[in-house]
């Protein structure tokens, strides 16, 4: 019989600790001390008050918890020693069925991993949809955090092992994540798209209007169909917009109804990704708040308000330089050069919008009104690894960080590497070195910049012929445009400097400046207030990521959620991932900000 909330907060101490006592391995006493924090209004603050026991609890008491763990097909399972929990789970990810090879693989890594550390390797394999991690997973991240620091290890045993104490909890009070696992589901069938080259690879690439690309936009735009959406269409970029409509007329009183004259709510995130990218990245803002209309449209309730998703064709800049293209388009700010830039393989914008059957012309139409809407909300995930060394679900975006892009090049002289003497030198590539240091030092100097030189080429090289050419790009970002220009300004003195001594040539292009978007007030706290309701605690920050809000906060109030990753939080990467609990969370959250809006009087 599943348990509940009212019988956890009011049964005896000894009884409702009996009924967590098995959720930390061996360990009654974490679900003991958190029980000090009755009356939980909520899973997740009861989740979050064992995390905050055993982050009071220090060092020691962690390290015996971890070894209060079984090895994974280690000799506990061997000798059915195992928990009941333990089994089920170790069962679920096939670990009770490995071939002798896999068998011998994990002892192997069992034995290394304690010698190197001291204590058993902790991975939650029921993983983070719940339903069990494949064995050739659980190897490969054994063997990735094998080479781990030991006291980053320590950790991430800390942390999977509050996420087999989630997954136990929410089966002890019969919780499914209903809605997060549908968001779950939804972006793992929408990856099964990439582009030519990186499906070989088993790699998520997803560029500007290749056929992928467009394969995803028909795929978001069933799921916004069968969602419940009224109206789906697909725009002149390629944005896929999906809209909700509000309830024409609203039973105010039992004399009659009233005219709505609530304003549009805009939400949405992008769909394409960088190269070899994530999951996650831009599309769980669109299935998010879809997640929220599902369930609307179920309940045949209708708010006094519109809410239009869009899933923003172009945001990433990877096969075109013409970054938050689809947001951009919505707020007057797609560049009409944009359409004569050629792609890697030299096609121009504006044929692969004609082969994809877009409209050119109709791209000035897509200008929105910011008179029409209430203002955008967008979820995304984090990026970044703040929440989940923190252990918190969820976060307030603050701000986010202004940043400007350049491609450049450095000419010097090409030569012979076995006559050029080192001083007669006219390399490009080790100004560009050195350029990349500089570019290091300087904006590790402000404490919140960020600095990156992630694209770099030697075109047409050889092993043996000194660079004459190096090809680079600059990513640089401050938490507002004052230090955003300053360190720009600094860098780009720092290469003219570094060109003149060496007698190479620098061209440098801008390709991109978006300035910091601080959150709306009134929106962060629509935010914070769900947070509240959720039991979740709040934790506001900057993000040091772009995003689609940046766009949108040119014309109209915005605020985003962000959602805690999986890896130390790590995008733009395959390792991307986050739970089907925290989007579950993300959702409940989604869902407590339409209905507070619902309940405003119409402006
Ligand atoms: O680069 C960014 O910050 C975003 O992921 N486009
Ligand atoms: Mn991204
Ligand atoms: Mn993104």
């Amino acid at each position: 019989m599943a348990l509940t909330l009212d019988q956890l907060n009011q049964a005896p101490l000894d009884e409702a600790s009996a009924w967590l006592s098995s959720l930390y391995e061996h360990s009654p006493w974490i679900g003991r001390a958190a029980l000090a924090q009755r009356p939980f209004t909520s899973l997740a603050q009861l989740k979050f008050a064992m995390v905050s026991v055993l982050q009071a609890a220090g060092v020691e008491p962690q390290v015996a918890l971890i070894r209060a763990h079984p090895e994974l097909a280690g000799k506990a399972m061997v000798d059915n020693s195992l928990t009941a929990e333990s089994t089920n789970e170790q069962s679920k990810a096939g670990l009770t069925h490995c071939t002798p090879d896999e068998f011998q693989t994990i002892q192997q890594l069992n034995a290394d991993y304690n010698a190197r550390f001291g204590f058993p390797f902790i991975l939650a394999v029921r993983g983070p949809r719940g339903t069990g991690l494949k064995k050739a997973e659980i190897i490969s991240t054994f063997e990735r955090r094998l080479q781990g620091h030991p006291d980053f290890e320590r950790q991430e045993c800390i942390r999977n092992i509050h996420r087999i104490a989630e997954i136990r909890l929410n089966d002890l009070f019969g919780f499914t994540p209903e809605l997060g696992n549908t968001v779950w589901d939804w972006q793992e069938s929408l990856s099964q798209h990439t582009d030519v080259g990186y499906a070989e690879l088993g790699q998520l690439t997803v560029t500007y209007l290749t056929d992928a690309h467009r394969a995803c936009a028909q795929r978001i735009s069933m799921d916004m169909r069968h969602a419940g959406c009224d109206d789906v269409h697909i725009d002149a970029v390629g944005n896929v917009v999906g809209r909700y409509k509000k309830d024409s007329y609203l039973r105010i009183s039992d004399e009659g109804y009233s005219p709505i004259s609530h304003k549009t709510l805009l939400t949405g995130s992008h769909f394409d990704t960088v190269r070899n990218g994530g999951k996650y990245d831009g599309r769980l803002g669109v299935y998010v708040p879809l997640a929220c209309v599902q369930q609307l449209a179920k309940a045949g309730t209708r708010l006094p308000f519109d809410i239009e998703i869009v899933a923003f064709a172009e945001e990433e800049g990877q096969r075109y330089k013409a970054t938050f293209l689809g947001s951009g388009a919505l707020t007057g700010d797609f560049n009409p050069a944009w359409l004569d830039q050629v792609d890697a393989d030299g096609i121009r914008m504006r044929d692969a919008m004609q082969h994809a059957g877009l409209c050119v012309d109709d791209i000035p139409g897509l200008n929105r009104n910011a008179d029409d809407y209430q203002g955008f909300v967008e979820v995304h995930i984090e990026q970044g690894p703040v929440l989940n060394e923190l252990d918190i679900p969820l976060g307030i975006v603050t701000s986010i960080n202004a940043s400007v892009r350049y491609v450049a090049e450095i000419t010097g002289m090409a030569s012979h590497a076995g006559t050029t003497p080192m001083d007669r030198r006219r390399d490009a590539a080790t100004a560009v070195a050195e350029l990349i240091l500089r570019v290091e030092q300087r904006a590790a100097q402000d404490g919140d910049s960020v600095g990156t030189v992630g694209m770099l080429q030697v075109p047409n090289g050889s092993i043996n012929v000194v660079p004459g050419c190096c090809r680079f790009s600059l990513d640089l970002r401050a938490p507002n445009d004052m230090q955003r220009d300053q360190l720009a300004k600094d860098v780009v003195t720092a290469a003219r400097g570094i060109c003149e001594r060496r007698g190479v040539h620098l061209s440098l292009t801008e390709t991109m400046r978006v300035s910091a978007a601080p959150s709306a007030p009134a929106w962060q706290a629509r935010w914070e207030d769900a947070l509240h309701a959720l039991g979740v605690p709040v934790h506001r920050m900057p993000s040091g990521a772009g995003h689609d809000a940046m766009k949108l906060h040119e014309i109209m109030p915005q605020a985003m959620l962000f959602v805690r990753g999986q890896n130390s939080g790590i995008s733009h990467n395959p390792l991307e991932s986050t739970t089907s609990d925290d989007m579950q969370l993300a959702v409940d959250a989604f869902a407590h900000l339409l209905k507070s809006l619902a309940q405003t009087p119409a402006a």
